[in-house]
This record gives C-alpha cells, sequence and structure tokens, in this order.
C-alpha cells in the first residue's frame, strides 16, 4: 500500500468485519477464518484477548497463520491493541481503543497502515479523527458477552447521534450484532458491522457470514 486507505475503500473493508482471537472460538482458529473468508468476510482483526489467551510464540504463530490466509484472500489484516505485533507481521492494520496507546502516537508508528479508533461519543470520535483514524468502531450497540469490559450499550441510536454531529469518517458497530440486527445498524449510519459470536459461534460459518454480508449493503 503507499498511500493512506481511501474513505470509499475502507467503506468496503468494514461491511463484514470479523473480530476474534483463539478464546472465541470451539474449534481450530484458522479454520473459522478460511470458512469465513469463504463466506465473503471483507476484513479479519485478530484480537487475541481474554482469559486463556495465547502469548508469546504460539500467539504469533496464530497470528502468522491468520495473515495468511487473509492475504490469499485478498482481505486486509487487522491487528488488535498490539503496535509491536502488527509492525512486526507487517499487517495492513491497527485497532485500538480509549484505554490503549493514544490515536496519534499509534499514527505515527505506523505510517499509512489502516488506523481503527473505538469511540463512543460524538468527542471522542472527533478526537480520533483528528489522530488520524480511518475508521471508527462504535459499540457495544447491542449487549455482548465476548467482552469482559464492555459498557453499556448504547442501541444503534449513538450512530444517528455521530452522523447527525457531522461524523463522515467510515463506521462500523460492534457489539452483539447478529444477523437479524445488521439492517438496523447500518440503517441507523455504521458503514459496516463487525462481529465475534455471531460468526465464531454459527452452525455454519460460511452461510452465517453470507447472511450478513447479503444484508449490510447500504
Ligand atoms: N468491542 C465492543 S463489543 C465487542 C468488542 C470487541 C465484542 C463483540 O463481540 P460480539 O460477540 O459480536 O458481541
Ligand atoms: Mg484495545
Amino acid at each position: 500500500m503507499t498511500g493512506r486507505v481511501t474513505p470509499e475503500m475502507m467503506r468496503q473493508h468494514l461491511r463484514m468485519y470479523l473480530v476474534l482471537g483463539s478464546v472465541n472460538c470451539i474449534e481450530e482458529p484458522s479454520r473459522i477464518v478460511q470458512e469465513a473468508l469463504a463466506g465473503g468476510v471483507t476484513m479479519v482483526q485478530f484480537r487475541e484477548k481474554g482469559h486463556g489467551s495465547l502469548v508469546g510464540v504460539p500467539m504469533i504463530q496464530l497470528a502468522r497463520r491468520i495473515q495468511d490466509q487473509c492475504r490469499q484472500a485478498g482481505v486486509p489484516f487487522i491487528v488488535n491493541d498490539d503496535v509491536e505485533l502488527a509492525l512486526k507481521l507487517n499487517a495492513d492494520g491497527v485497532h485500538v481503543g480509549q484505554d490503549d496507546e493514544s490515536a496519534a502516537s499509534v499514527r505515527e508508528r505506523i505510517g499509512n497502515r489502516i488506523l481503527g479508533v473505538s469511540a463512543h461519543t460524538v468527542e471522542e470520535a472527533r478526537r480520533a479523527i483528528l489522530h488520524g483514524a480511518d475508521y471508527l468502531g462504535i459499540g457495544p450497540i447491542y449487549p455482548t458477552r465476548s467482552k469482559d469490559d464492555a459498557k453499556t450499550a448504547q442501541g444503534p441510536a449513538i450512530l444517528h447521534e455521530l452522523r447527525e454531529a457531522g461524523i463522515h469518517l467510515p463506521i462500523v458497530g460492534i457489539g452483539g450484532i447478529t444477523v437479524e440486527r445488521v439492517e438496523e445498524v447500518i440503517g441507523a449510519g455504521a458503514d459496516g458491522v463487525a462481529v465475534i459470536s455471531a460468526v465464531t459461534g454459527a452452525e455454519s460459518i460460511r452461510e452465517a457470514v453470507e447472511a450478513i454480508v447479503d444484508k449490510s449493503f447500504r
């Protein structure tokens, strides 16, 4: 990649954003990723977090494996939180929250790679944009069981609020999003949906992804 990702490209990448780590998977994570890619996932975030998560070499091996799969499918591979790991792997981007390294500092370190920032208010969103975010992760929209320290669900109204406040940066909604809720999230102003359990816990990973992709057209 030469320059920064354009907002148009970013919106396409956000349409069906799979977030996962080994803790979210009851079977081999790379098998889930393979099926999800076959179903049409548009971006993948490696989020190795929570009780029992991998560290050290096994963590890096899993990250590399998923990155390879994404590369072969032509889908961007994003690392959650860990700028060091993202640079070491030459990942396509990094996603950080409000409690992580500041977005401005991450932008300086990662150059033109994709930068995603979690925000919960108009003020946090504006600051993230000033600091060089390429997209905003907004949530939890609905209650979630996949994040230990998740804030209270804000409902799709937060997406409306951000758009009405003049925030035009690409936005992905996250938190408790199921196939049935995709249209509501997109209708409220998101460009796409980020999901963990709706995909990792699905009986058919591929069919779950296909169903979400189908509904995430604006
Ligand atoms: N950030 C806000 S909610 C959430 C993250 C990482 C978890 C989303 O997982 P699920 O299973 O799609 O609710
Ligand atoms: Mg974080």
